[in-house]
């Protein structure tokens, strides 16, 4: 394992506690009275990491959308970046999500919670019905804001949770209304493949034989090991 791994799945926020606390001791000419930690996403993962290795650290810890299943979140994101990726027929460009798949979306699922502005209080609740946006004219150019059949069988990939090959839950379902925000984290839009800097940090990070391709498949995100003997192995708890 690497000290860049290490760093990444526990050491360097330890690390930077103990030096913040000694520079504060040196300034202040007293030790620190509390100590807090706040994070989110990535950082939220650290700060529960924080809690299991290094319970001492901190008085309080904000783990905020902690990314603890790491695998799972980076692996879902290719696969769902596969079902509308630029390259293949189901591509969805940038500017029709925003122009045409998020706004269907907000007509089906905004009311939901009760009121209608703009936001999706609960995901779960929305069961976004994609074939209501396929082209009457076959018209595949998207040029009045309708979908094509590709594309309308790739959304409806993209809002159902992923499975492998044994029907086994790989990782829940996009949330609808989210794609928003995440539309160009995905690398659904350009020209490239989608997702290879997520392959590779998940290859760097699990340090394995096997190698990811532009496309991670479902076998491959098999072995990604679900059980999370990998993500132990490297420090990274896998549930509170
Ligand atoms: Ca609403």
């Amino acid at each position: 394992m690497t000290q860049t791994v290490t760093d990444f799945a526990h050491r360097s926020i330890h690390v930077a506690a103990q030096v913040g606390k000694n520079v504060t001791s040196i300034y202040y000419g007293s030790d620190p009275h509390h100590s807090y930690y706040d994070g989110c996403s990535a950082g939220g993962r650290q700060g529960i990491t924080a809690a299991y290795r290094y319970p001492d650290d901190f008085d309080g810890i904000i783990a905020g959308a902690p990314a603890v299943d790491w695998n799972g979140v980076f692996g879902s994101w290719i696969i769902w970046a596969s079902y509308v990726a630029s390259g293949t027929s189901s591509f969805i460009p940038a500017d029709v999500w925003e122009a045409t798949v998020t706004p269907e979306i907000l007509k089906q699922c905004d009311a939901l919670d009760g009121r209608v502005d703009g936001i999706i209080v609960n995901p779960d609740l929305c069961r976004f019905d994609p074939t209501v946006l396929l082209c009457t004219d076959n018209d595949t150019t998207n040029s009045s804001g309708c979908l094509a059949q590709s594309q309308v069988d790739g959304l409806k990939k993209f809002y159902q949770p992923i499975y492998d090959t044994n029907k086994t839950l790989l990782f829940s379902r996009f949330d609808p209304g989210a794609e928003a925000d995440m539309t160009f984290g995905f690398g659904m839009s350009g020209t490239a493949p989608p997702s290879i800097e997520v392959g590779s940090t998940i290859h760097n990070l699990e340090a394995t034989a096997f190698s990811l391709s532009s496309v991670l498949t479902y076998p491959v995100f098999g072995e990604l090991d679900r059980s999370g003997t990998n993500m132990q192995s490297m420090g990274i708890p896998i549930g509170p």
